[in-house]
């Protein structure tokens, strides 16, 4: 649930990289901190890293101020994908807003892939999250590799769920900005509900995924 401190006149939304060890959700924040070009953009955070293995979370700050004056704040995080970090993950993900489910598409990191999903609605479960009415993308990362499933068959397998799946190489900053707009139209539309972002402050969908994601000036 977002932070909103209304004497502030702040809004703080908590955007969580979910997936398995090694999917590339560090990555991922690595090529938003070069490629977004958002009114505010503090440093990247990575935080405790052993051989490229997150250890704690990775944190990148943005945000932007609506014509209302009103300042929207994104802290955008990644889990630890490593099993053992289970207590991490489930810290990070409380209170998210939305998240980025980050799957690996190499053909043998399918079960890691559903382990860590299953994983993500049961930890949504036990911090109090709806996993039913949370805003959640999924991205296939990694399609630059041999070895990796179709593209139909992802497809088909996620058919039958409202979710919208992303192909990426986040290596090559190919489908990053995509995972990240796909995820913001929901989270406004959530959080629309509950503040009136339209109504009170001028803030519509597009000038709000627009003010995340406008490019590097
Ligand atoms: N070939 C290829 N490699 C990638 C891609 N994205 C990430 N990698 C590599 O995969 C490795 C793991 O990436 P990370 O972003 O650290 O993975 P992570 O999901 O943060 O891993 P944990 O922190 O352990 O959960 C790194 O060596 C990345 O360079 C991609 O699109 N293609
Ligand atoms: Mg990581």
């Amino acid at each position: 649930m977002a932070d909103y401190d209304e004497e502030a006149r702040r809004l703080v939304i908590k955007l969580v990289y979910y997936g398995p060890a090694l999917s590339g959700k560090t990555t991922n924040l690595m090529q938003l901190h070069e490629m977004l070009g958002t009114e505010l953009k503090g440093d990247l955070m990575t935080l405790e890293t052993q051989n490229d293995r997150t250890l704690f979370f990775d944190l990148l700050p943005v945000g932007f101020r609506a014509p209302s004056g009103l300042m929207v704040k994104f802290r955008l995080f990644t889990v630890p994908g490593q099993v053992i970090h289970d207590g991490t993950r489930k810290a990070v993900l409380s209170r998210a807003d939305g998240v980025a489910f980050i799957a690996d598409s190499q053909k043998n990191q399918s079960l890691n892939n559903a382990e860590s999903f299953r994983n993500l609605a049961e930890n949504a479960g036990r911090v109090g999250i709806s996993f039913e009415d949370l805003p959640l993308v999924v991205q296939y990362n990694k399609r630059d590799l041999p070895g990796i499933v179709e593209e139909e068959e992802i497809l088909a397998r996620w058919s039958s769920t409202k979710w919208p799946v992303i192909f990426a190489s986040a290596a090559r900053g190919e489908g990053v900005k995509e995972t990240l707009e796909a995820l913001l139209r929901p989270v406004y539309l959530s959080l629309d509900a509950d503040f009136d972002l339209e109504t009170e402050h001028g803030l519509s969908l597009e000038g709000f995924v627009g003010s995340v994601l406008k490019g590097e000036t």
